[in-house]
């Protein structure tokens, strides 16, 4: 049966260190991401790109932050936004932006996953936890707080308040390699599920990736999958502000996608941090809309549906 897909554009650059993410939804439309996806068993909506008005400047007790106001404004913006595409699409695709959008998108995820009497479930796929809240940030880029914001943390007074909670135990984290100090410390206090470089390299993707579904299908959750540039490495994803050596490999992406697409329980996709600014050759978007059709159902081959326990 031919399911729903709808993009969403959320030109954020102001929780970044470096401008260019504004660019990020026009140039996975010109990577052709509604048609890779429309060649599939998908219709394809393209709701367009959201926009904010002009913010005025609200300061902060942590100087160090900075565009407070406009981060406010688009989780205001996107929290019912991304609720209304869940309800109109079977799976909706937030085009980022950097990724202080998931302050909005996930929040929204959420709350229309509790109407549904459904749990949440957030496979977070990053070189970074971004588990920074309003204090404990030193570099004030603001997507470095997603996490922290949607699970319900302290310290988000300065943010609206939090529509609908994700479970800290809810959450899993894939690809970690750049960690701060605080970060680690509600790492532990969480008790987050993250898998970092290292514990991919010692197990691969697979089972650890398949642990998770097998939670979240055991919880009848629908999951929401945040795939931020820099989860990839470098030398095949050039076209991200915050590069970090040692990322995913485009096999142990792809693995990671079809196994997504198998498990038939991705409801909402992030696609954010592409900074075209810094592509080359548009081959980091061309990238992105490959590994999405993966996880919307192209195939290699065709094989046996793999079964889940
Ligand atoms: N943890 C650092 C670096 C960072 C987080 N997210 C990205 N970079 N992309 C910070 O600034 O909070
Ligand atoms: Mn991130
Ligand atoms: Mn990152």
């Amino acid at each position: 049966m031919t399911r729903r897909c709808s993009l969403l554009g959320a030109a954020i650059e102001t929780g970044a260190s470096q401008r260019g993410c504004l660019m990020g939804p026009a140039s996975l439309r010109t990577a052709g991401l509604a048609q890779a996806i429309g060649t599939l068993d998908w219709t394809v909506t393209d709701l367009g790109d959201t926009r904010i008005d002009g913010q005025t400047h609200v300061p902060h007790e942590n100087g160090a932050i900075h565009h407070l106001a406009e981060t406010a404004a688009w989780i205001e913006t996107l929290v019912p936004l991304a609720q209304a595409a869940a309800q109109a699409h079977d799976l909706p695709i937030f085009m980022g932006g950097d990724h202080s959008i998931s302050a909005g998108t996930v929040p929204g995820m959420a709350r229309f996953a509790a109407g549904q009497g459904r749990p949440l479930f957030v496979l977070w796929l990053d070189a970074h936890p971004d588990l920074h809240n309003l204090f404990s940030t030193e570099s004030g880029n603001l997507h470095g707080t997603p996490v922290a914001y949607f699970t319900g943390q302290p310290g988000f007074e300065a943010y609206p308040p939090l529509v609908s909670a994700v479970d800290p135990a809810h959450v899993c984290m894939m690809g970690i390699r750049s960690v701060d100090i605080a970060e680690r410390d509600a790492i532990a206090r969480l008790g987050i599920e993250v898998h970092d470089m290292r514990a991919i390299d010692e197990t691969g993707v697979l089972p650890p990736l398949e642990a998770f579904l097998a939670r979240v299908r055991a919880a009848d959750g629908l999951l929401h999958v945040s795939f931020d540039v820099d989860f990839l490495d470098p030398a095949i994803a050039p076209a991200v502000g915050t590069t970090v050596p040692g990322g995913a490999t485009f096999r142990e992406a792809h693995l990671i996608m079809e196994t997504l697409c198998d498990s038939g329980l991705v409801r909402s996709l992030d696609l954010v941090e592409l900074n075209p600014f810094l592509d080359e050759r548009g081959r980091t978007a061309t990238l992105l809309c490959d590994l999405t059709a993966s996880l919307m159902g192209r195939r290699v081959l065709d094989r046996p549906t793999r079964r889940f326990a």
